[in-house]
């Protein structure tokens, strides 16, 4: 990747976790670490996808108990961490990945430091339900209308969010949209022919989900979609993830004599591998601001059946490198299913098509966007 003109010294919040937020922030991270910036993470726990680089710092939030605290207070914490972090450290700048409650803590953090005679700017990346679904909820909407507005620079994974966004709070800044990005070095086929075998042993095409299995993934339409598309063609589902509704799908996976043919493989780390022997990638959620994990299968040459929400239809094109279709609308989606997977070519067309789409989303073009941004706000400061 390109070398930097200078390097910024940038404190990163997130969650750590498995969520697609929490991947894109740390994505983000390493890329800006390997251009020469130094990168402060600060979360709870490690996140799960940083890998060591001499230029990334990670720095744990403690909460500490009392028998007083029913809900220990994460967001004093986080705060209390994040001023420690940037004065010992003397950070140029905040970048903070979902706005619960990580917006509040910045505008929080910024505050105490001004009074101690510095300024240091906080930029928003707005992800999903951070908007859609908690946010907007009266319980957070005050606080993260304000966090939002007091934000020195906004962003949105994709137009649908920075849309939602507007017609959900009263924003009185500009959204800025910076999609999500993949990095087409690390995810990509490879040939995992031997795994193939043992899953598919007579040829069967592969269908794959990734999730958290909330609600909002509607992981019971991929059971239901899949035991459609095995009555007209020989195949195997790789539901890969955890969550509170995985119970539930293994149940109706059961229930309809299918689970044979349906491996549950948990939370994996080696995502390109296995989306390497897929056929197929469904998603079909209730609401998706961009649906990064969609993009990464299609980086590894896997075309996509979402459902036509949120920003599903900025990455997924239909009829070009997947479908969309209707949310619940299984029929379709099995229809869909059988349209790409019916012959070889036909499936070889949309694998590369997919793969097309994927590289307009490169992690090399989308970094400097946020680079650019960053150099705006500090310069405001300066
Ligand atoms: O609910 C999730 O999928 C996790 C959530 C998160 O913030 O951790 O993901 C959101 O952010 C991702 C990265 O920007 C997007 O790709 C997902 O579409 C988005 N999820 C939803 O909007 C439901």
């Amino acid at each position: 990747m390109q070398q930097i003109l200078y390097a910024l010294k940038i404190g990163i919040v997130c969650y750590p976790t498995f969520g697609g937020s929490g991947v894109l922030a740390t994505e983000l991270g390493m890329a800006l670490s390997e251009k020469g910036h130094e990168i402060h993470f600060i979360s709870y726990q490690p996140p799960v996808r940083l890998n060591f680089h001499p230029n990334i710092y990670y720095h744990e939030v403690t909460v500490q108990h009392y028998p007083l605290f029913d809900f220990p207070p994460y967001e004093t914490a986080l705060t209390s961490t994040l001023v420690h972090v940037i004065l010992s450290n003397n950070l140029d700048l905040l970048h903070v990945h979902y706005a619960i409650p990580h917006a509040s803590a910045a505008y929080f953090a910024r505050e105490i430091i001004r009074q101690k005679g510095k300024d240091i700017p906080y930029i928003t990346t707005l992800h999903g339900t951070d908007i859609t679904l908690v946010g907007k909820d009266p319980t957070y909407a005050p606080v993260v209308t304000f966090s939002i507005n007091q934000s020195d620079a906004i962003t949105a994974v994709s137009q649908n969010l920075a849309d939602e966004t507007y017609k959900n709070f009263k924003i009185e800044k500009d959204i800025k949209v910076i999609h999500n990005f993949v990095d087409t070095q690390r995810f990509q086929q490879s040939n995992k022919d031997h795994f193939k075998k043992m899953l598919a042993p007579n040829g069967e095409r592969i269908l794959a989900h990734v999730s958290n299995f909330r609600k909002v993934k509607r992981v019971e339409d991929v059971i239901k979609m899949f035991e459609k598309v095995r009555q007209q063609l020989p195949s195997k589902l790789l539901m890969i993830g955890d969550g509170p509704e995985r119970q539930n799908a293994e149940e109706i996976s059961r229930h309809l004599s299918i689970c044979n043919d349906i491996r549950f493989l948990g939370k994996q780390e080696q995502m390109d591998e296995i989306l390497s022997i897929a056929d197929l990638f469904v998603l079909p959620s209730q609401y998706e601001s961009f649906g990064l994990s969609a993009l990464e299968a299609m980086a590894c040459a896997v075309p996509v059946i979402s459902t036509n929400v949120g920003g599903l239809p900025e990455i997924n094109i239909h009829g070009d490198t997947g479908f969309l279709s209707d949310v619940g609308d299984t029929d379709a989606m099995a229809q869909y299913a059988w349209e790409i997977l019916k012959d070889d070519s036909t499936l070889q067309a949309y694998k590369q098509r997919a793969l097309a789409q994927a590289r307009r989303f490169e992690k090399k073009d989308i970094i400097p966007q946020y680079e650019t941004l960053y150099e705006s706000v500090i310069a405001k400061y300066a």
